[in-house]
């Protein structure tokens, strides 16, 4: 990566309804970010978290079926503004998260300087939900969607009306649990999902090698979106939403190495981190690995 990283914590958490997720941007500093990158000589600047007020009543909006829609709109607002900052300056943004609603406003800051994103989407959970379809009006399970156009106006506008990203502009990786209003919009979109049948059957090294060359010539830039529930959580159980039977540490760190040999990245984001439901600072420390590994960091 020739760029000098920028790094920006993104600690909304009312996206989703556990406390904690607003400390996963520092629990990943603390895990030894700083000295990772700099073992690996990349230059960065860490331009700290951005100011979230995380003011939510967590009560369902009988209209919309929405939690917390003008809080997660405010902040996510102010997500892309500092994005569309850092890219200015000429950075590589390195977001840190937060619950994964954030999103929708590094994605939504992207489309200024990428018409023809490519999102790399690795993810337990497919993010496809609308007020329509979710379960839990949860907006952290809604993100994807609302950056392909699909969801509340609020959520769909944030730097500009309507889609942000394209489906066939967009991989999933790792989904291993799937809304039945989620499974109808993959049919109806054309979004490239890998579930966790296509990794046990063909091995992530041809999973990941397929999406790369599938993206390469479609797009002028890739943002990777990682969740750590897309990790097993054996290795990641410090997060909301865990759901067993999912890629392993070393598929993981495969992937983000095979990223990193690529070239194809132009942003990165790591989500869902909760120090609170965590032990030891694990899934920080899991998640400093893998992108240390996305930076280029090898065996030997
Ligand atoms: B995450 C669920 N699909 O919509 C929903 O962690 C879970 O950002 C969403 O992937 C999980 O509430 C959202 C059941
Ligand atoms: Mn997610
Ligand atoms: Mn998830
Ligand atoms: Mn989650």
């Amino acid at each position: 990566m020739k760029n000098r990283v920028g790094i920006i914590g993104a600690p909304i958490t009312i996206a989703q309804p556990n406390y904690g997720v607003d400390l996963g941007p520092n629990a990943i500093r603390y895990a030894g970010l700083h000295k990772r990158l700099d073992g690996l000589n990349v230059k960065y600047e860490d331009y700290g978290n951005i100011d979230i007020k995380n003011e939510g009543s967590n009560e369902k909006d009988p209209k919309t079926n929405l939690k917390n829609l003008k809080e997660v709109t405010s902040g996510n607002q102010k997500i892309a503004d500092k994005l569309k900052k850092i890219k200015s300056k000429g950075d590589f943004p390195l977001i840190l998260g937060g619950d994964h609603s954030i999103a929708i406003g590094t994605i939504a800051g992207l489309y200024s300087f990428y018409q023809e994103l490519g999102v790399i989407w690795f993810d337990a959970h497919a993010d496809l939900n609308s007020g329509e379809t979710s379960p839990s009006g949860n907006i952290h399970g809604m993100s994807l969607a609302a950056s392909l156009g699909v969801g509340h106006q609020d959520l769909t506008s944030i730097n500009g009306d309507g889609p942000k990203v394209k489906p066939e502009n967009t991989v999933i990786i790792g989904a291993r649990s799937i809304d039945e209003g989620e499974r109808k919009f993959i049919k109806e979109h054309g979004v490239q999902v890998y579930t966790m049948h296509d990794i046990e059957k063909r091995g992530m090294d041809a999973v990941i090698k397929e999406a790369i060359d599938y993206l390469r010539p479609r797009v002028n830039g890739v943002h990777l979106s990682l969740d750590v529930d897309g990790i097993d959580p054996l290795h990641t159980p410090g997060t909301g939403t865990p759901v067993d039977g999912g890629p392993s540490y070393r598929e993981t760190f495969h992937a983000m190495s095979t990223l990193y040999d690529s070239e194809i990245l132009t942003s990165v984001e790591i989500v869902e981190v909760n120090p609170l439901l965590d032990q030891r600072n694990q899934t920080a420390e899991v998640a400093t690995d893998m992108i240390a590994a996305v930076f280029g960091e090898k065996y030997i």
